[in-house]
């Protein structure tokens, strides 16, 4: 007999996918078509991680069965390159980014390749190619032209390890994600996308997306919508007339005993020529310093500086004082606030740390109570709820006010390796694009990599590079040294893949429009801000009338992590990486590998990976292995049925076809691998009564294979082919159950109208009682005392009685 071994037969019919083109495909409006893709990898010089071959093998299988039910199927894969990493290396060691990125892109395919996947390997992107970044920057061109894309001076988090900005989200415990170093703050220069132009619509489209809830949630947090009210203070003595402040509570106005302005304002009043008394200065400069999620936190000293300004409540026309604290930020609301001590935790800390008054609003028993209630102490609107205070204090002392949290996308990044910002700076003209015909602006080779020092990139060095003519005036000019967010490089490569070599436009809208939404996106990463990003250019994309669609992504499945077998991040420093290719080249296989990947347990669970798990799911291939071959060898032997084993055999087939069906539709992958299994077991116990070689066991053998095919694709591509397969198997179609066969156990109901019995039903153990009534009303005996009557009432006992009272 033949013996299982993946290590001959994998990279054989890889070759024959390969060259037979089996999952290249086409637009073909004629069949209904699925996109399936993975968040695609950054390609880092440690190569494939378990955690990929997961994430992957979630996708794939899902693709190899969507093709199995007829679809067309687009599932490819590519390279987002652009990074930091790659950039420190070549600092380090002197290779340029180019190559590295180019050797590492060749290890992962390589590693790819062995895994068998699904890919349409002609529609492969990469980030870093000149032919990509070109559209990219296009891209940016199109948003500056629509006022999407601006420069603001402001004060940034800078990395000084990394020499480069960060983004909020970038910020950890006010340390840089990437290197783990304390951040600080430094005014530059940057570029920003204006995506708080689409706050709303990037709220709203959530709601109709087959997503993770939690995924949600965060986006709609990220996003921070807050509706409430603005409300104006008069001041006396202070360098403005009014200070209008945000609040969510306009009913406690009345309980609003000082107001608070952030450190950001003060500064902007000091910059308008304030006079501020001692301290306030140096509070300031203190506060910047801190990260906001620092400066939030409740249980933190509260630290602040009176202005000695006062104002005037609205409502109570009492005189309060302004007080200066960092706990109000800058950048949110109008960087002040109506501080409510009874009501409000962090202005009640405030109060009592500077003996500020409490006035109470709301009848509580607590102390700080922030909850709804009736109002008290606020003359005109005592005694009504504070839901309908809030209403009426909105509407005739302040203006209603939505805020959102979300930012402006700061894209500026003060390092080589990312697409150039598609930008000169001209003395005369200010900030010219780049015409479309002079794109791509491509990066030039340096001798080094490190950053200038001066916060710019090392393209500042690049003097041939950086000097060029104004595109409008002809005068002498200066090209943008930053370059671009790889984020920017990620929101939009899933329309690239539909027309991946188009060298007139970015893609084509009836391709884009062919296959998008992506129906299945798989990742285990990036809950906010690549999704957020790549959504809001798409729904610009679809305002230029370049897309017919605004949700790039329809279905999302979030996959969990691999972790070490003792529960640790996997991690090069602690040596407890496991190396797909290892396993592979062990001789367990890739489809061993990937059906453990899936068995490992429910797919958006984090998981430890087990050393010998592999060996369970290599066992159970094996055994469909040497079943076959058992059953090869037998063929053209006489061989008498049984009819009543051929059923049992069917049986156990068909109850797998349907498990795997559902769970395949659900994602339960864990689930459909142990329920062929379970099956597996059936058919040994069957073959000692009923021979192998039949044409029953070939008809069941090959169903099982077809099932097993998104799972293993290739040991399966193998037996079909021996069991007599003419396509291959991943486009023979997939299996029908027959529901009679699949029907549990059946139980006789006796079905009677008023108490009478009047027939008798064949039904499964588990029917429901509308299952049972809708095969009753069949029963001919049945239905001549129904008819013309209406059921007021019926009773069924599972199993045994259905009774139906009628008048
Ligand atoms: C008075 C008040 C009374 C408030 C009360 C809350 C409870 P959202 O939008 O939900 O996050 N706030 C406004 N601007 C702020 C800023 N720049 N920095 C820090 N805090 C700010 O919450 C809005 C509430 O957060 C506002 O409502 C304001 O405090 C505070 F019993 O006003 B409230
Ligand atoms: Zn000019």
């Amino acid at each position: 007999m033949s013996r299982y071994n993946p290590r001959e037969l994998e990279p054989k019919w890889q070759k024959i996918w390969e060259d037979t083109k089996l999952f290249e495909v086409t637009e073909d409006p004629s069949k209904p078509k699925s996109y399936v893709i993975d968040m695609f990898p950054y390609p880092s010089g440690a190569g494939l991680h378990v955690g990929h071959v997961r994430n992957f093998s979630i996708s794939d299988t899902q693709a190899l069965y969507q093709r199995q039910q007829g679809k067309n199927v687009l599932r490819t894969i590519g390279f987002d390159a652009f990074g930091l990493p790659t950039e420190n290396y070549a600092i380090k060691t002197g290779v340029s980014p180019q190559e590295a990125t180019a050797q590492n892109v060749e290890i992962f395919k390589g590693q790819l390749k062995k895994l068998g996947m699904s890919y349409d390997w002609s529609r492969e992107v990469l980030t870093t190619d000149p032919s990509y970044y070109k559209w990219t920057q296009w891209i940016f061109t199109q948003l500056y032209k629509n006022n999407l894309a601006y420069q603001k001076e402001n004060l940034q988090w800078w990395c000084e390890h990394d020499q480069t900005v960060l983004a909020d989200e970038q910020v950890i415990n006010g340390r840089c994600w990437r290197c783990e170093n304390p951040v600080e703050k430094k005014a530059l220069k940057q570029w920003l996308f204006k995506i708080t132009d689409y706050a709303d619509r990037l709220l709203d489209g959530l709601e109709d997306l087959d997503w993770p809830e939690k995924i949600k949630i965060q986006q709609r947090n990220w996003i921070g919508r807050s509706v409430g009210a603005e409300v104006e203070f008069k001041l006396k003595d202070g360098p403005q007339d009014v200070l209008t402040v945000f609040t969510t509570r306009a009913d406690t106005l009345a309980g609003a005993t000082f107001l608070v302005i952030s450190p950001e304002l003060a500064q902007t009043w000091i910059s308008d020529g304030w006079k501020a008394p001692d301290g306030v200065i140096q509070y300031i400069s203190d506060a910047t310093q801190k990260s906001e999620i620092e400066r939030q936190e409740t249980d933190r000293k509260k630290t602040g500086v009176n202005t000695e300004i006062t104002a005037v409540n609205p409502l109570t026309k009492k005189e309060i004082p302004v007080w200066v604290a960092d706990y109000v930020l800058g950048g949110y609301g109008t960087g002040a606030i109506m501080a409510v001590p009874a009501h409000d935790q962090r202005d009640n800390e405030f109060a009592k740390a500077f003996d500020l008054p409490i006035t109470t609003v709301i009848e509580s028993e607590e102390e700080v109570y922030s909850g709804e209630g009736i109002m008290i102490n606020s003359g005109t609107y005592d005694g009504i709820s504070s839901s309908e205070a809030r209403d009426k204090i909105t509407a005739e002392i302040g203006t209603e006010r939505v805020n959102y949290k979300m930012r402006d996308w700061l894209i500026s990044r003060q390092r080589y390796w990312g697409a150039p910002i598609p930008i000169i700076h001209c003395p005369e003209c200010g900030a010219v694009p780049v015409p479309e015909d002079q794109l791509p602006v491509e990066l030039p080779a340096l001798e080094s990599y490190q950053p200038s020092g001066d916060g710019r990139s090392a393209l500042a060095r690049a003097e041939e590079w950086l000097h060029v003519d104004c595109p409008q005036c002809g005068g002498k000019a200066e090209r943008e040294t930053d370059t671009m967010d790889g984020y920017a490089c990620s929101s939009w490569y899933f329309l690239r893949y539909t027309d991946p070599k188009n060298d007139k436009a970015a893609f084509d809208r009836d391709n884009v429009d062919y296959w998008l939404p992506v129906d299945t996106y798989v990742g285990g990463d990036h809950a906010v801000a690549h999704l957020l990003y790549a959504r809001f250019w798409t729904m610009f994309l679809k305002d230029q009338g370049l897309v017919g669609f605004e949700e790039p992504f329809k279905g999302l499945r979030y996959n969990g992590y691999i972790l070490a077998p003792d529960g640790l991040k996997m991690s090069k420093s602690k040596g407890n990486v496991v190396n797909p290719n290892d396993l592979i080249d062990e001789g367990y296989g890739a489809d061993a590998l990937r059906m453990y990947e899936l068995f490992i347990g429910p797919y958006e669970q984090n998981v430890n990976w087990n050393p010998t798990g592999i060996d369970g799911t290599k066992r159970f291939l094996n055994r469909v292995w040497a079943l076959t071959q058992d059953h090869l060898e037998a063929r053209g032997e006489s061989v008498s049925g049984d009819s009543k084993l051929e059923t049992a055999l069917a049986v156990v087939t068909h109850k797998a076809i349907k498990k795997v069906t559902v769970d395949l539709e659900n994602f339960s992958f864990n689930t459909a691998i142990a329920a062929m299994m379970e099956a597996v077991n059936e058919m040994y116990k069957l073959k000692t009564e009923l021979s192998l070689g039949s044409e029953a066991w070939n008809q069941n053998l090959k169903l099982l294979v077809q099932i097993l095919a998104p799972f293993a694709p290739h040991v399966t591509e193998e037996l079909w082919q021996q069991l007599g397969g003419e396509t291959s198997v991943h486009v023979a179609n997939w299996p029908a159950f027959d529901e009679k066969l699949v029907q549990d156990e059946l139980v006789t109901v006796v079905v009677q109208v008023n108490g009478k019995v009047r027939g008798k039903l064949e039904v499964a153990v588990d029917a429901s009682e509308d299952e049972v009534r809708g095969s009753a009303y069949e029963i001919e005996s049945v239905k001549t005392h129904l008819e013309g009557k209406e059921i007021i009432k019926s009773i069924y006992v599972p199993g045994k009685i259905l009774n139906m009272v009628v008048k």
